[in-house]
């Protein structure tokens, strides 16, 4: 299926690397969308009205107003937004079976391994007050394995499924600030490759450019304010 967009998507988002998955494949499809700020660190994402469309409290979600028959749907879960997009635009999810076998393995692969394990990563190496060696060493050990695995994938072919795709847009915004989470680049030449390739894209430059609004900007959104500043 592929389909033009006439109203925009309503994508809810913070700047994290869970967010800028959605907004890099917006911005990749050319696709007109609202950003609806949730402030993760001020517990927006219990709000009763963002658990109606997320009910796992995480951003991303979105809501599309021209669903499935013209009817709006909203998503949940970074990976399944990203086949939605693939598959009502038609692009970066490819029709081959076999092709689409690669890209859903290496999109879920992102969203079962990577995402998860460097998520503990910052949690223990960055954010918790108490250091616990045990708890840094097993993460940080566990994201150079995947490091490694990537950089396997990635020795034969120029992007994870052979073409750009919704697999490369997922695991990009993780793969990036490699320092913070312990990791040597230099033993890593395919993916510092392909991570340099992506970051060169000028609809990821925008994507990545989506950042936390400051009161002033919102100034005149009421609907933004309401979600960023919980004016309920
Ligand atoms: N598996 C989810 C993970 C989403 C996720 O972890 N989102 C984080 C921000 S990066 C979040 O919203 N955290 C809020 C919370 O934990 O309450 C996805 O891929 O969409």
């Amino acid at each position: 299926m592929t389909a033009t967009q006439t109203r925009p998507i309503d994508l809810y988002f913070w700047p994290t690397p869970n967010g800028h998955k959605i907004s890099i494949a917006l911005e990749e499809l050319a696709a007109p969308y609202t950003v609806r700020f949730v402030a993760i660190g001020k517990g927006e994402q219990f709000a009763p009205e963002f658990l109606a469309i997320s009910p796992n409290n995480r951003i991303p979600a979105i809501v599309d107003p021209e669903g499935p028959n013209g009817k709006p749907i909203s998503v949940f879960e970074s990976g399944a937004i990203l086949i939605y997009l693939g598959e009502k635009f038609g692009r970066f999810y490819p029709n081959d079976a076999r092709t689409r076998v690669a890209v859903n393995e290496w999109l879920v692969w992102q969203v079962a391994n990577v995402g998860p394990i460097f998520g503990q990563n910052n949690h223990f190496r960055t954010y918790a007050r108490e250091k616990l060696p045990y708890a840094i060493t097993r993460f940080v050990n566990e994201t150079h394995r995947l490091f490694g695995v990537l950089d396997k994938r990635l020795a034969a072919r120029e992007f994870v499924a052979g073409e750009y795709s919704i697999a490369d847009m997922a695991l990009f915004p993780w793969m990036r600030n490699w320092e913070r989470r312990g990791i040597a680049i230099a033993e890593f030449d395919n993916v510092k490759r392909w991570h340099d390739a992506i970051a060169a894209r000028p609809a990821v430059v925008k994507g990545l450019a989506v950042k936390a609004p400051t009161e002033m900007d919102l100034a005149g959104d009421e609907a933004a304010q309401k979600i960023l500043f919980g004016q309920r």
